[in-house]
């Protein structure tokens, strides 16, 4: 297949599953083949709408989004599925098995699933990651979900980007002090206690209504809805409170502001990592070695130093 990323982008838009799988991979590689991919990817765009599914390790975010894949099936949408794994090196496109437990629309047509991790460039998953979707709405899918495990910062922001940002959590969620407990709250538009077969869903409803309580008033209250993933139990509603969300954001221009706000931060991000690059190959080699040595030799300070590498850059 050529490497051409218009030629891509064309066959990408006609719904062609290899040319979207390249042009994810490219934009997962990042450099400069994914700048051009990215410019001729962007005209296609804004079509879609984004739900994020984040929370801790084994909380049930890919069986919801296989049981809410199965849901947007029978009306006949299409969707795209982006599981990005942060742990993983590398996936070379291929589905992590266990990770992403979806194989029952592994071969529908009008659902496409894919895995990401980093390559370790500059800006990472959270750069790619709004990359990758752009590539599945410009292949013309309405929906695209997008699960990460909620536990760094990084992963949180990408979850958080999405249009609807669903948190899931388990029964006994507020036991104990977890990291990154604010950072969700932060970050939810809804709520969903999963494993709900278990005890304790009570106590979780209440505790979460208690932080709702505590946090600053906004015309959006997240709702906290049950499920069983594992039996389908709640998808229904799940769905219907994530159109909910959806109608409140359409309504108003709050979506509008939303994605005006994300975009904003998405160009503030792609700055600074080119600021960092920059940072890099300034602050290496010969000339920046000598620098250290003079105020290590007490012949330059520190900021003296550092003035010197910015007046030569
Ligand atoms: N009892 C019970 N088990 C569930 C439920 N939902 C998911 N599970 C099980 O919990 C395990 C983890 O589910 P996943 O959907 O892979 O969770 P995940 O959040 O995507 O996990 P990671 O991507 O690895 O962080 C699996 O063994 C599921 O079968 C549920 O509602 N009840
Ligand atoms: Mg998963």
């Amino acid at each position: 297949m050529p490497l051409d990323p218009d030629s891509l982008v064309a066959r990408a838009v006609q719904g062609d599953r290899g040319a979207i799988a390249k042009l994810i991979s490219i934009v997962e590689d990042g450099g400069a083949l994914a700048m051009v991919a990215g410019a001729a990817l962007h005209p296609h765009t804004g079509n879609a709408y984004t739900v994020g599914l984040t929370g801790a390790p084994g909380a049930g975010k890919s069986s919801l989004t296989d049981g809410l894949v199965g849901r947007v099936r029978r009306d006949g949408i299409e969707v795209g599925v982006l599981a990005i794994d942060p742990t993983s090196p590398f996936t070379g496109g291929a589905i992590l098995g266990d990770r992403v437990r979806m194989q029952d629309h592994a071969t529908d047509p009008g659902v496409y699933i894919r895995s990401m991790a980093t390559r370790g460039h500059l800006g990472g998953l959270a750069l790619a990651t709004p990359q990758a979707i752009r590539v599945l709405d410009a292949a013309g899918k309405p929906w695209v979900f997008v699960e990460t495990v909620g536990v760094g910062q990084v992963e949180v922001e990408i979850a958080g980007a999405a249009d609807t940002t669903i948190v899931v959590v388990n029964p006994g969620w507020g036991d104990g002090v977890q990291a990154n407990k604010a950072g969700l709250l932060e970050i939810a538009d809804l709520f969903v206690v999963n494993k709900a077969d278990r005890d304790g869903v009570a106590e979780t409803i209440r505790d979460l209504e208690m932080m709702l309580d505590l946090s600053a008033a906004s015309d959006w209250r997240p709702p906290i809805l049950t499920t069983v993933a594992t039996s389908a139990t709640g998808i229904d509603e799940l769905w219907s409170a994530i159109g909910d969300h959806r109608a409140f954001q359409e309504h108003d221009d709050f979506l509008v502001k939303r994605r005006e706000a994300k975009t904003r931060l998405e160009v503030e991000a792609i700055v600074l990592a080119r600021l960092e690059a920059d940072v890099r190959t300034a602050c290496h080699g010969p000339h920046f070695d000598d620098l250290v040595a003079k105020v290590n030799g007490r012949l330059l300070d520190p900021y003296a130093a550092a003035e010197e590498i910015l007046r030569s850059r």
